[in-house]
């Protein structure tokens, strides 16, 4: 059958690709990798995906990783969900999106949340916590900044695209104990966004699952 399953865990970044099955409106099966137990370690879950990482989509024997390419696909095999842009700029910028959601936001908010990653010894990862925290800082400045200029509602062109379930995981780490932003407060376009995000049935649907406050 063409059903596709997500590998995913509650408020990870598993989250984008999880409400973008969700605005497909296709049945998709979800399988949670339980982080606490180090699931995603066990050799059944490498099997699937040898990163340990989570999100994993699988599509009849076809295992995609990385969230700039499971939201493609994505977009790509639901095409009147109509989760990319048409438009050649606004698609530019939806991968810009996603390029610098993986590469930049995502590894600056490792820093904090995963020094292990980036350093052994307790002093040389405190120190990664904190220039981490700097970086991040800076970063959510950087988001906020970008949406706070445009002009539209959503963040690639005029229309809703994976970009915006993307961003908006970032969103709620920032609220999130890790980082403790006040997000209203200091990055209030960003907040804006997060919220017309909080009114989609999909968002919605995806945070009741995964066990999610709304913004
Ligand atoms: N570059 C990957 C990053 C995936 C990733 O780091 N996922 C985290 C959750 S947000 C994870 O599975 N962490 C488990 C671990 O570090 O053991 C992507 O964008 O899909």
């Amino acid at each position: 059958m063409d059903r596709v399953t997500l590998y995913y865990s509650p408020g990870a970044c598993s989250l984008a690709p999880h409400i973008a099955l969700e605005e497909t409106g296709k049945p998709f099966d979800l399988r949670r990798v339980n982080f606490a137990d180090a699931e995603q370690r066990s050799a059944e879950y490498l099997s699937i995906n040898p990163k340990g990482r989570v999100p994993a989509l699988v599509d009849n024997g076809f295992v995609v990783s990385e969230n700039p390419a499971i939201l493609r696909y994505v977009a790509r095999k639901y095409p009147s969900a109509a989760l990319w842009p048409d438009d050649p700029r606004d698609e530019a910028r939806c991968l810009e999106w996603l390029a610098w959601c993986a590469s930049g936001i995502h590894v600056a908010y490792a820093h904090v949340r995963r020094a292990e990653r980036y350093a052994t010894g307790e002093a040389a990862r405190a120190e990664v916590v904190a220039k981490g925290r700097e970086t991040c800082r800076d970063v959510w400045g950087q988001v906020e900044a970008k949406l706070a200029a445009s002009a539209s509602d959503w963040a690639a062109g005029g229309r809703y695209s994976v970009a915006d379930p993307y961003i908006f995981t970032f969103w709620i780490w920032g609220r999130g104990p890790a980082l403790g932003y006040d997000m209203a407060h200091d990055f209030p376009a960003w907040t804006d966004h997060a919220r017309r995000m909080g009114e989609r049935p999909a968002v919605r649907r995806a945070f009741a699952t995964e066990g999610l406050a709304l913004p």
